[in-house]
């Protein structure tokens, strides 16, 4: 391991949410929950304003609602998130050529390999700095950790939270790690935790005391020595621009065409529970789930559902395979399928899984043919969806603003924009001419400017 705190560990806080705070003045300050509205809709993630009444990602939007029922309920804006998650990859990139994405809201960086830190005081130097031009670029704030070790960076940046920066000196890192949950280290989520805690296991001090062995016992030879490893706080894993491995497949060949869809349904599945498997081998789990159809006469193609965080879990590789394999025309037989797992990373948010596996409208959901271009599903809105709540609109004579809430026939509509005061609500009819769908407007006026 390195000897100075130069691996870094950014993540934004309470990112959707801040994200909507910024771009609506009125809800600065307020209880926020962003998530999906519909009856199983869950919490995407909620404010530190509204987290005070106990709201937390992955909630059911129900609960939550029981809880801060005066919050502003937003459905998600993938598109505007990803251009502000752009923009701070953007400032990561410029601190060297090492950056690994986690997911929109956050990423490792390697500051020894761009030369932006060598030692304790640089690395402080280059992290102070990126916190100031990620809120001067974006208007958000992002906390961040600083370790000698991916593991620790991103221990870091969680007690770090909010806005905060948090060093961890090498040479402390064992006593620190000692008594905090199993849960802390990369690896264990939810099952494993709960394995560990079934033999007794509940702090990283304990699996050190359990020992190599008996981790193996539990957990199989991979998992186990990995895990221990952890414990001791031995992580050498390097941060990685571009993985080698960019997907894990795996595809049979068949020697008699398929014709029986059940037979083709399960088929699918035991694909991917070997793609699952052999995943796992690897300490690896993946956002993009392929399946490849060969049919009868040749013709191959693919299709990709992306997920909005990694998963190595095989219930949810099984349920996005099924639903591909239901818009792929197999009547006149298959002769191979494949199932894979693309967009590595070797962290799981496991409480992503459950929620994307629920909540399939706000998938995001890819098509791709082969031997054409890549196209993306589009569908059309109802005329009656076109007001989303928290969706940005304008307004003819009163100019920009966003859904505060529509039905009956009518729209409220809050006129306000990110470097505005707070705004003013009007009603309209839901058939209003003069009223239109509009983009997110930049948080931060002149955008990247000076930077
Ligand atoms: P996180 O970084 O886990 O959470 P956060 O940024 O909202 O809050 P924190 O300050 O604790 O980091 O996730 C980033 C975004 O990913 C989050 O704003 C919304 C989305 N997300 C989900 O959609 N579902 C989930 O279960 C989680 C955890 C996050
Ligand atoms: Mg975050
Ligand atoms: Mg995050």
């Amino acid at each position: 391991m390195r000897s100075a705190p130069t691996i870094l560990h950014l993540d934004m806080d309470a990112f959707f949410a801040s994200a909507e705070q910024a771009s609506k003045p009125s809800l600065r300050g307020k209880a926020v929950v962003v998530g999906g509205l519909g009856p199983r809709g869950v919490v995407a993630t909620a404010s530190y304003e509204a987290r005070v009444f106990g709201v937390h990602s992955a909630m059911p939007m129900a609960q939550a609602r029981r809880l801060a029922p005066n919050a502003a309920y937003l459905v998600p804006r993938f598109g505007f998130y990803r251009s502000i998650s752009e923009q701070v990859m953007g400032l990561l990139r410029a601190l060297s050529p090492l950056v690994e994405p986690l997911s929109l809201d956050e990423a490792f960086v390697d500051l020894e390999a761009g030369g932006a830190a060598w030692d304790e005081e640089s690395a402080r130097l280059a992290a102070v700095k990126l916190r100031t031009d990620i809120r001067a670029v974006t208007g958000l704030t992002g906390s961040v950790g600083l370790a000698a070790s991916k593991m620790l960076a991103k221990i870091a940046s969680e007690q770090a939270k909010p806005d905060g920066l948090v060093v961890i000196d090498p040479g402390s890192e064992r006593a620190m790690l000692g008594p905090m949950s199993v849960r802390t280290l990369p690896g264990v989520g939810p099952a494993t935790g709960d394995h560990l805690r079934r033999a007794g296991i509940t702090t990283v001090e304990e699996i050190v005391e359990a020992g190599e062995d008996e981790l193996v016992r539990l957990l199989g030879k991979a998992h186990g020595h990995g895990l221990y490893a952890m414990a001791l706080a031995h992580d050498e894993r390097p941060v990685v621009a571009e993985r080698e491995t960019k997907s894990v497949s795996v595809e049979d060949t068949y020697d008699v065409d398929i014709h029986d869809r059940v037979r083709v349904g399960l088929e699918v599945q035991r694909l991917a529970d070997r793609c699952v498997r052999r995943l796992r081998e690897a300490g690896l789990s993946g956002r993009t789930i392929v399946l490849k159809v060969r049919r009868y006469d040749f013709s191959t193609l693919t299709r990709s559902e992306t997920l909005r965080g990694p998963t190595d879990d095989q219930a949810v590789v099984r349920e996005a395979a099924a639903r591909l394999l239901e818009a792929v025309d197999t009547t006149g037989g298959v002769r191979l399928l494949g199932v894979g797992v693309s967009g590595l990373a070797d962290y799981t948010q496991e409480d992503l899984f459950a929620q994307a596996a629920e909540e399939r409208a706000e998938v995001d959901a890819g098509v791709v043919e082969e031997g054409e271009d890549r196209s993306v599903e589009v569908r059309e809105e109802p005329a009656e969806r076109r007001w989303v709540a928290g969706h940005d609109v304008r307004h003819e004579e009163f100019g920009h603003g966003w859904v505060q809430g529509s039905g009956l026939g009518r729209v409220t509509v809050r006129f306000e924009t990110p470097d505005s005061g707070p705004g003013r609500v009007r009603t309209f009819r839901v058939e209003d001419p003069a009223l239109s769908v509009a983009e997110p407007l930049p948080l931060v006026s002149g955008g990247l400017a000076g930077v």
